[in-house]
């Protein structure tokens, strides 16, 4: 097949992971970059906000303080979705009214003690520190004995609906294997019985041959716009050595995840020279105590800019009613992403 049809004509592309699909109309970005690209009014944080409920030493919601830390910093959700004591029950009305009970844990965590900073503006070792009490946050509740996953992700910027732009992500850590990791590990498995291999390996080493859609790498990972991806810039990000979880970071790959996380927020942020928002998480194993050797170690990130830092893709009509779609292919956003420079436009001289 040509390859340049996918850049022309109408089609649908498979998502391997969720073995769901997309629908890509290319032909209607012929019209190259409509409208004005505006730029989003530049925020200026100070570095503390007293009015802030994440900032050290500051009060939170329910009246406790947060201390004076000095570099991450993580307390229990005061307002959590999941609780560790949720009476058990479960309901079966003929099978169509059907519900179970759900404990979870819900935790928030700082970043940094900085109101003003974000990922791409922190340093290497700031970052490692992230990682570190991600990699100890996700061993201990995974160790719960009910506990069957931990989902760590980072809503970042209002529009995701983030509440506050001190940086700071989430971990729920719940009972059952949520809806997206379940469809991970079913599509994993499947593969793994039919291709004796896996599957992120194999789509990794097809996608570092090709090159098309690679947006960063490191020795440890690789960055790039899947081909089934959704959102304008969504990306995906790959371990090349096959591991199911943070837990199995080894040698310097802390290190190099810390420096791959750098770089491609640093890209998003130039790409439109806005504080880039987006929703971002790592699917790793789930933690009932089986192998899960299938599983290879990996996170999304789902931007939802389009055009501007004002200009977003919203998931309506057809996407509701029936799937997915988008205009600008996979392709054309890697290759506006690889363009976009590792120097964050705040640090230009
Ligand atoms: P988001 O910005 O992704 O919404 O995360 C912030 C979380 O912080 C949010 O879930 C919690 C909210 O419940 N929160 C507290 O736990 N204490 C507070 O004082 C305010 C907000
Ligand atoms: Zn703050």
């Amino acid at each position: 097949m040509d390859a340049s049809l996918l850049q022309e004509v109408p089609h649908r592309r498979f998502n391997p992971l969720t073995r769901e699909w997309v629908l890509v109309s290319p032909h209607r970005t012929k019209r190259p970059w409509l409208g004005r690209v505006e730029k989003a009014a530049p925020e200026n944080l100070p570095a503390y906000d007293p009015t802030c409920y994440l900032c050290p030493g500051n009060e939170r919601a329910d009246g406790a303080r947060n201390p004076k830390y000095t570099s991450t910093f993580i307390f229990d959700n005061d307002f959590a979705a999941l609780l560790p004591d949720a009476p058990s029950f479960d309901l079966n009305g003929g099978d169509l009214l059907v519900a179970h009970s759900e404990k979870g844990i819900c935790r928030v965590m700082c970043f940094s003690p900085r109101h003003d900073l974000t990922i791409p503006r922190m340093s290497l070792s700031e970052i490692c520190e992230v990682i570190r009490v991600w990699t100890e946050e996700f061993r201990r509740l995974g160790a719960l004995d009910w506990v069957r996953h931990v989902q760590i992700f980072e809503n970042r910027g209002a529009l995701m609906g983030a509440s506050n732009p001190h940086p700071h992500c989430q971990i729920w850590a719940n009972a059952s294997v949520p809806v997206l990791p379940e469809k991970e590990r079913a599509s994993f498995t499947e593969y793994q019985a039919k291709k004796k291999s896996c599957l992120l390996c194999d789509y990794l080493r097809l996608e570092l041959e090709l090159g098309e859609r690679v947006i960063c790498e490191n020795d440890g990972f690789a960055v790039m716009t899947p081909f089934w991806a959704v959102w304008p810039f969504e990306t995906l990000l790959v371990s090349k050595r096959h591991f199911a979880s943070m837990e199995d970071l080894g040698g310097r790959e802390a290190e190099l995840l810390a420096d791959i996380l750098r770089r491609i927020t640093i890209r998003y942020d130039n790409l439109f020279e806005t504080s880039f928002p987006y929703s971002m998480g790592f699917h790793q194993r789930p933690t009932d105590g089986e192998g899960y050797p299938d599983w290879h170690f990996h996170a999304h990130y789902y931007p939802p800019l389009l055009r501007s830092a004002t200009v977003q893709k919203f998931m309506v009509g057809y996407e509701l009613l029936a799937n997915p779609q988008r205009d600008i292919t996979a392709e054309s956003a890697a290759r506006r992403l690889n363009e976009s420079s590792e120097t964050h436009y705040l640090d230009r001289p």
